[in-house]
């Protein structure tokens, strides 16, 4: 089954510890395949809303992750989960690591 993934909207309700705004990016990672990147939002504060139009077309499980990106210092996990291409319709997760939370809602569709 050859399904899409797609990024619907980011929700910062919360942002990581620490003073000031995140720095968020989204991995998209095939079975497999190097990660790519499908969102980066360098300014990413409480109450922020986008509306997001990415998608990546994907054929078995993939894994998505969120992360702040701290430099120097490893980036701060938001949070990541797994996708596979017959999950499909609109979903919503919250995701709250280091003391953050965010809603992401996405799509899966088939191609
Ligand atoms: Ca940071
Ligand atoms: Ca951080």
């Amino acid at each position: 089954m050859s399904s899409f993934f797609q990024l619907v909207g980011l929700t910062c309700i919360d942002t990581t510890s620490g003073f000031g705004a995140d720095q968020v990016r989204i991995y998209f990672e095939r079975f497999g395949d190097v990660p790519v990147t499908m969102f980066f939002d360098e300014n990413m504060n409480v109450g922020d809303e986008w509306d997001l139009n990415e998608l990546r077309h994907f054929t078995g499980p993939s894994n998505v992750r969120v992360v702040e990106e701290d430099h120097p210092g490893d980036d701060d996990l938001i949070g990541e989960f797994e996708v596979t291409p017959d999950d499909l319709g609109e979903h919503q997760i919250t995701l709250g690591g280091d003391g953050s939370q965010y809603i992401l809602r996405y799509r899966i569709g088939e191609s």
